[in-house]
């Protein structure tokens, strides 16, 4: 990896450089970043100008898994696939916001990758102008044939080639990794480019800080419930101390325990036995920049996450991700007392 040290160094640069550490690659990976880049300006664009613009509110229809769309997240859906559908770098696309697979129109050239996203993550928070983002994750093709297909899309996270989020908040940061580091960009909005300002991200390896929603532990798996209160005992020798976080945007949620240190989780309940949280759209995106920053991403099952194998869509996920310490923690703290209650009944 190239050192910037303290030069001004464009997303464009950055990638460009990182294609040059990589003899024979084709190059088109590194246009597929920028494709991406540029949908997040466009994005962020819009974003900024919500109040402004007119735009907030739901548009009355309900997305693939049953959310009121807002109207942001059906322009940074439509925004993704302007971008991307005739760039001949894409055989297929999916979105949060779609059942099925998005086709590249027959009238365009196909490409060898795969995109998934989410166009705008946490859109709940919209109305009250916290953070929002996107979340995107790129595959090789697998199947023959130029058209990709529910297939290519149906892989486990560790097959993924880049990944990565844009977070809107107080400013825009792109991250993303393409298995060599977690880099992280802000948008000069005077300038229109994201400049290098979070190089080769490492996320500590642990945190004071826990993120869940804990209105739902009525319906958690009794260790899950437990285990929230332990992390809150004011006493235990080995007890350091915790601070709870939660936007209920993943993106803002993850991205600041990646730079803090911590954990997040949101466990299966009664109610939603696989949790919310959708595999191919947010949870493995996420695990790739995890554990390339030296994190770790497991469902609290016993599976890391980058091993699943999807067989839906829009599957969901139960989720513990973060610090590492913390995560073994955790996964200890509940085995232990899965084993008691297992003992129990
Ligand atoms: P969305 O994709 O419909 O926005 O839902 C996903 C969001 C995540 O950003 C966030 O972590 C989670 O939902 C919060 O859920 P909850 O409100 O149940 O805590
Ligand atoms: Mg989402």
């Amino acid at each position: 990896m190239p050192v910037h040290s303290s030069r001004l160094v464009t997303i464009e640069r950055f990638i460009l450089d990182e294609e040059k550490t990589h003899p024979g690659a084709s190059g088109e990976l590194t246009n597929l970043l920028y494709d991406v880049a540029l949908v997040a300006k466009i994005i962020a664009r819009e974003v900024n100008r919500a109040g402004l613009a007119d735009i907030l509110g739901e548009t009355g229809d309900v997305n693939a898994t049953g959310d009121d769309v807002k109207l942001l997240d059906e322009y940074a859906d439509k925004a993704v696939f302007r971008v991307m559908d005739h760039t001949g770098r894409l055989c297929v696309m999916g979105s949060e916001e779609h059942e099925g697979i998005i086709k590249i129109p027959e009238r365009f050239p196909k490409g060898k990758y795969v995109l998934l996203f989410d166009p705008l993550d946490g859109s709940s928070n919209i109305d009250s102008n916290a953070s929002i983002g996107t979340i995107f994750s790129i595959h090789r093709k697998v199947t023959y044939g130029s058209d990709g297909t529910v297939e290519d899309c149906l892989q486990p996270g560790s097959r993924q080639v880049a990944a990565g989020y844009v977070l809107y908040g107080p400013s825009t940061i792109l991250v993303y990794t393409t298995g060599h580091g977690v880099h992280g960009f802000t948008l000069d909005p005077s300038l229109g480019e994201f400049l290098l300002s979070h190089p080769n991200i490492k996320t500590p390896d642990e945190g004071k800080i826990y993120s869940c929603n804990e209105q739902n532990r009525a319906d958690w798996e009794p260790a899950w419930r437990e285990y929230t209160d332990w992390l809150k005992e004011k006493d235990a020798a080995t007890r350091r101390p915790r601070s709870t976080r939660y936007i209920g945007s993943l993106v803002g949620d993850f991205h600041r325990n990646l730079l803090y240190g911590g954990v997040f989780f949101y466990p299966g309940s009664v109610k939603r036995p696989q949790g919310k949280l959708r595999l191919l759209y947010e949870v493995s995106p996420l695990s790739m920049i995890c554990e390339q920053a030296g994190g770790r991403s497991v469902d609290g099952l016993g599976h890391r996450i980058l091993d699943i194998t999807p067989s839906e869509l829009h599957q969901r996920v139960p989720l513990l991700i973060g610090s590492k310490k913390d995560v073994d923690e955790a996964e200890a703290f509940l085995a232990a007392r899965r084993a008691v209650h297992a003992g129990k009944s």
